[in-house]
């Protein structure tokens, strides 16, 4: 996959390409990648690429010429091109997927109060958040949507690492555990040392389900279980009235 990056700070983008996964992904040619400064088809001494809003307000827009200049250097039109931004549609893994499958990818990212409309109505095709709250940059953002999507494509990472993580089925990751076995007073749940397949990927299953229920509510009803995972759900809910009850109980 091709991956173009226009920013005002190369800086804060490129170390993201040089270090772990990444770097290997590059290394492999999975992935390719470059990083313009559009701030090169700025105009004037200043070479400025942000300006006033119209209409008043805080903060300054990034200005159509320049970004506009740059995208067309690299003949952005019919490309995917990608505006994280807190006005976009929600970043979900389903939507990671489907960028994943792309050959090339553009991003731009917005600094200070946005962009100016006009390059979002000509060029944009994916307006992206990353979720509810404000970052003070999009290069952090756009780190965020590579990174979301880069490592769903065939040969970044083994794909048995993919099947049981956090959204594969609709629910979040089971608790990991690694050596030593005993550690601050806490020692690993028993399951896990029988080597009994069948008890782990069901201790496993449960994890998975009582996690979901305590973090993620909401996440449950789209989550595609089965009917014994289902009767498995209610159990953990009885126990968990049962826990609460006697909570309760006590406190009287
Ligand atoms: Cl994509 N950009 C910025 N600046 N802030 C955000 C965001 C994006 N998503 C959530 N907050």
């Amino acid at each position: 996959m091709k991956i173009t990056i226009l920013t005002l700070f190369p800086e804060m983008v490129e170390p993201f390409f040089l270090s772990s996964i990444m770097k290997r992904a590059v290394e492999k040619g999975i992935i390719e990648y470059r990083i313009i400064n559009f701030r090169d088809w700025a105009e004037g001494v200043h070479a400025k690429a942000d300006d006033i809003p119209y209409g008043g307000g805080a903060g300054m827009v990034i200005m159509p010429g320049p970004i506009s200049k740059a995208l067309d250097s690299i003949e952005a039109k019919g490309k995917r091109v990608v505006f994280p931004t807190p006005s976009g549609k929600l970043l979900t893994e389903d939507y990671a997927i489907s960028l994943s499958k792309e050959d090339e990818l553009v991003f731009i990212c917005g600094h200070y109060e946005g962009l100016d409309q006009r390059v979002i109505d000509e060029y944009v095709t994916d307006e992206i958040s990353i979720g509810d709250y404000v970052l003070s940059s999009g290069e952090t953002a756009t780190i965020v949507v590579i990174d979301a999507l880069y490592r769903l494509i065939d040969g970044v990472i083994a794909s048995e690492s993919l099947e049981d993580e956090s959204f594969s089925k609709g629910l979040l990751e089971y608790p990991q555990y690694t050596r030593p076995y005993r550690y601050c007073t806490k020692s690993v749940p028993d399951v896990l040392l029988t080597g009994h397949h069948s008890h782990i990927t069901q201790w496993r299953c449960d994890q998975r389900l009582a996690k979901t229920m305590q973090n993620r509510p909401d996440l449950l009803s789209d989550a595609s279980l089965s009917i014994e995972e289902r009767k498995r759900l209610l159990s953990i809910l009885d126990q968990d009235k049962r826990t609460c009850q006697r909570w309760i109980l006590s406190e009287l």
